[in-house]
């Protein structure tokens, strides 16, 4: 089965592997790139490199972004220079920032660099950024507007979100293939990504989520927020600061319009009927991944759920 899965970080890494345990060559992940940012003169792309590194089994089992095992020995150095080491960029994890940065010099796309660096690190999916021109994702907060990453990592999201914006959206096409992708695609897994600033930067790119609708096939959505909690980051006090109670059924009115079905975790299974109302289909199931193993059944069960989904 074709699937093409939007991913964020993490959380949508994760299950990212999942579907690549179960479909290898034939999943398609679009990853939002609204993280990204320039430092110490390199181009960091943190969602696709954890996206990468997952999906090549390199990842940092603890933090879930970076490198296993890496060491710090540049950052220690970078800062006896300079002091501002707020953003830990391992020596491995400093390799791939170098090569692309290198790679985008030389005039290759965003597209063909993670070709490129994926395929090298074994990665048997294809990983698609959701854009190969530059869009940064602003955080507009009380007291002032900061970059994705000064506020997410350097302010460990504490400042409270007023408003979010993806600067650049209007000149960003889809990477390359991802629309092609989408129309190949048997089915499209929204995963438990944050909604604000992980999947609604890749939905904002001009024709995509134009493509989403247009391909008439299942369309779910895994939900990140779990018991009114996110499962990691700022998403359910992001939720908070804009106005909106944080919950599974909150993530599935988000995507209504988009999707024919939602994934709830078996702790919000009384949302069910709510969801439901919305004419979205629910899938009931444990969807908090804490091991490998936990990542492939939750894949599984997703794509015998689009193919039950499909044949309706
Ligand atoms: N997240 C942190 O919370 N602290 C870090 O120091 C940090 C470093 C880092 C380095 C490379 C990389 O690819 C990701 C890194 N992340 C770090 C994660 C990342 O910035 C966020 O998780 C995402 O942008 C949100 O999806």
């Amino acid at each position: 089965m074709n699937l093409v899965a939007l991913a964020g970080g993490v959380g949508g890494a994760k299950l990212a592997d999942g579907l690549q345990r179960v479909l290898g060559e034939d999943l398609t992940v679009i990853v939002n790139t609204g993280d990204d940012f320039e430092r110490h003169g390199l181009r960091i792309s943190p969602d696709l490199d954890t996206v990468m590194y997952t999906l090549a089994g390199i990842a940092n089992p603890e933090t879930g972004w970076g490198i296993a095992g890496d060491t710090f020995n540049s950052l220690e150095m970078l800062a006896r220079y300079r002091g501002d080491a707020w953003f830990n960029l391992g020596d491995r994890d400093l390799a791939t920032h170098i090569l692309r940065t290198q790679m985008l010099r030389e005039g290759m796309t965003l597209s063909a660099v993670t070709r490129a660096l994926s395929r090298a690190l074994g990665v048997r999916a294809t990983i698609v950024p959701m854009t190969d021109q530059a869009v940064m994702t602003i955080v507009n907060t009380d007291a002032e507007e900061l970059a994705f990453q000064e506020y997410f990592v350097h302010r460990r999201w504490q400042p409270v979100v007023k408003s979010i914006r993806f600067a650049g959206i209007e000149n960003a096409n889809p990477g390359e293939g991802a629309i092609a992708a989408l129309q190949r695609a048997e089915a499209l897994v929204i995963c438990p990504s944050n909604p604000f600033v992980s999947v609604a930067p890749i939905l904002a790119v001009r024709g995509m989520r134009a493509a989403i609708q247009r391909a008439s096939v299942p369309t779910i959505a895994v939900s990140p927020i779990v018991g009114g909690e996110a499962l990691k980051g700022p998403a359910a006090k992001m939720f908070h600061e804009l106005g909106i109670e944080p919950s599974a059924v909150a993530v599935a009115q988000r995507y209504n319009g988009l999707i024919d079905g939602f994934v709830l975790d078996q702790l919000d299974a009384a949302h069910g009927d709510e969801i439901r109302a919305l004419g979205i289909a629910v899938l009931v199931t444990d969807t908090v991944m804490k091991s490998e193993a936990d990542r492939e059944r939750l894949a599984q069960e997703i794509v015998d759920w689009v193919t039950r989904l499909h044949a309706r």
